[in-house]
C-alpha cells in the first residue's frame, strides 16, 4: 500500500490506533482468506479492494468530494442508495464489525449493548474509521432500541448526523410514514447539494443499484451448485465490499467473477470437496470485518451456501421498479421495495421465516446456523420461532449467540463441529 499518512492525518485519524487496527486486520485477512485453497481468480480484485480499503478507496472518495460530490455514510440497508446516487452523492456503509476502544465505549454505553453498536462507537472514539471521517453526512436509523437510543449520544460525536425514522410494522400507515421519511431524506440531500433530484437522475440511480443487486443475485444463484463454486467466506466478503466500493465498478467485477464461476460449475469444480455439508447462515448482519462465525464453519470442511442477512440476501434482494414516469411514482416504488426488507425489528415478521425456508431449499442447505449477536433482542428473540418453523420442515438448526471477542472461539468451534457432523 502507498503511504497515505498525510491523508489519514488530514482526516483526523489516530495513527497509533489506526496502525494497530490495520495490522490486526491484515493478519486476520491473511489467515482467514488467503489461506483458502481453490479460490477463483476473480477474487484477486476483491483482495485488492480490501488491501486498499483505508487507502486508495478513501483517496477516491476525497477526489469525488473535491469534484463536488458528497459522501453519505450509513449503518443500515434501509437508507436508499438510489436516492443518494440520484442526488449526485456517494453512499458508503460504515464499519461496525470489530471491537475497538472497548474501555472508552463502555464509559458511554451500557456493557450489555450489542457488539455492532459498540463497534461503531469504538471506531469513532478510537479515531480509526476513515469512512466515518470522510462522510459529509452520517445517517442513523431508528430500527432497534439499541441503535435508536445510542444515536442520541452518537449524534453529538459527529458534526453531520441525520436521523431517519422507520416504521416497525408493514401496515398502510407504516408505508405512508416510510414514504414521508424518504421524502424528507430527499429534501436533506437536495439542501446539502443545492441540486434537485430529477426524474432522469433517479432513474439512473435506480438502474445502478438494480444492476448491483442483479449481479449479487447472480452470484447467490451460482452457489446453489454442488459443489458450490465459491466459499461462503469469499461470498460474504463480496457482500461486505458492496457497501464500500464504487457501485458501477463493483457490478462489473462481480459479473466477471460470475462468468468464471459459471465455468467452474460446468466443470464441476468447487471451493470445497463435492458433498461438503452445506450450511445456510441466518440472522444479524456480519459487518466488515466480522468473519468469525463463517471462518469457524468453513474450517470444519462445510461450505456456506447463503446468508439470510442484511449483508447478504435480505439486504440485496428485490429490485426497485423503475417503470413510473414521474418522481412521485418512483418514490412509491422505492418505498415498496424497502418495505419488503424483513428485518427482525418488524412485527409480525413471518416473511423472514418464509424466506429462510425458501433459501434452504433454493441453495440445497443441509442445515441452518442462526447467528445472533449477544444483546440483540430482535434477532435472538426471533430465533426461537425460526427454529420451531424450520424443525417442522425437518431442517436442522443451530442457534449461536456471540459477540466480536475471540474468547468463545473454542466453545463455538465445538458446537459447530458437532452440528456439521449431524447434518453430514
Ligand atoms: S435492516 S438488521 S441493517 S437494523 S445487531 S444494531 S438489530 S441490536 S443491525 Fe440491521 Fe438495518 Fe435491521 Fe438490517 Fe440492533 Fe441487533 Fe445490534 Fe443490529
Amino acid at each position: 500500500m502507498a503511504d497515505y499518512t498525510q491523508m489519514w492525518t488530514e482526516l483526523g485519524l489516530n495513527h497509533d490506533n489506526h496502525n494497530a487496527l490495520l495490522d490486526n486486520l491484515g493478519k486476520a485477512y491473511q489467515s482467514i482468506f488467503m489461506a483458502q485453497e481453490k479460490r477463483p481468480e476473480g477474487m484477486s480484485y476483491f483482495d485488492f479492494v480490501m488491501s486498499e480499503a483505508h487507502g486508495l478507496r478513501i483517496q477516491e472518495l476525497r477526489e469525488e468530494q473535491e469534484a463536488g460530490r458528497k459522501i453519505i455514510g450509513s449503518f443500515c440497508v434501509f437508507v436508499p442508495e438510489e436516492l443518494v446516487l440520484a442526488a449526485g452523492c456517494t453512499a458508503v456503509g460504515l464499519c461496525a464489525g470489530a471491537d475497538f476502544a472497548q474501555e472508552e465505549v463502555e464509559k458511554v454505553l451500557p456493557r450489555n449493548t450489542c457488539s455492532l453498536i459498540k463497534s461503531f462507537f469504538g471506531f469513532k472514539l478510537g479515531k480509526v474509521c476513515p469512512y466515518m471521517e470522510v462522510s459529509d453526512m452520517i445517517v442513523g436509523e431508528n430500527t432497534c432500541d439499541g441503535k435508536k437510543k445510542s444515536f442520541e449520544i452518537f449524534k453529538d460525536m459527529v458534526p453531520n448526523f441525520y436521523q431517519m425514522d422507520l416504521p416497525q410494522t408493514k401496515t398502510p400507515m407504516a408505508r405512508h410514514m416510510l414514504k414521508q421519511e424518504f421524502k424528507s431524506f430527499v429534501e436533506k440531500l437536495e439542501e446539502m447539494t443545492g441540486k434537485s433530484i430529477s426524474l432522469e437522475s433517479l432513474k439512473q440511480g435506480i438502474a445502478t443499484v438494480n444492476a448491483k443487486r442483479q449481479a449479487l443475485r447472480r452470484l447467490s444463484m451460482l452457489r446453489a451448485a454442488d459443489p458450490a463454486p465459491i466459499s461462503g467466506l469469499d461470498a460474504l466478503l463480496i457482500n461486505q465490499i458492496a457497501f464500500l466500493d464504487n457501485p458501477i465498478r463493483f457490478t462489473e467485477k462481480v459479473n466477471a467473477l460470475c462468468d468464471e464461476l459459471e465455468l467452474l460449475v460446468k466443470e464441476n469444480k468447487g471451493a470445497k470437496t463435492a458433498k461438503a455439508p452445506r450450511v445456510l447462515i441466518s440472522g444479524c448482519p456480519m459487518a466488515i470485518p466480522n468473519w468469525k462465525i463463517p471462518a469457524i464453519i468453513e474450517s470444519t470442511g462445510a461450505v456456506i451456501v447463503g446468508e439470510e442477512s442484511c449483508i447478504g440476501e435480505r439486504g440485496q434482494r428485490n429490485l426497485t421498479d423503475d417503470s413510473a414516469d414521474n418522481l412521485d411514482g418512483l418514490m412509491d416504488s422505492i418505498t415498496d421495495r424497502y418495505l419488503k426488507i424483513d428485518c427482525a425489528v418488524f412485527t409480525p415478521n413471518q416473511e423472514r421465516v418464509n424466506h429462510i425456508k425458501e433459501m434452504s431449499q433454493q441453495y440445497n442447505a443441509d442445515g441452518v446456523i442462526h447467528y445472533g449477536l449477544q444483546f440483540c433482542q430482535p434477532y435472538i428473540m426471533e430465533s426461537y420461532s425460526v427454529e420451531k418453523e424450520l424443525e417442522k420442515q425437518n431442517i436442522s438448526v443451530l442457534r449461536l449467540e456471540t459477540d466480536y471477542s475471540q474468547e468463545d472461539m473454542g466453545q463455538l468451534s465445538t458446537r459447530v463441529e458437532a452440528f456439521v457432523e449431524i447434518i453430514k
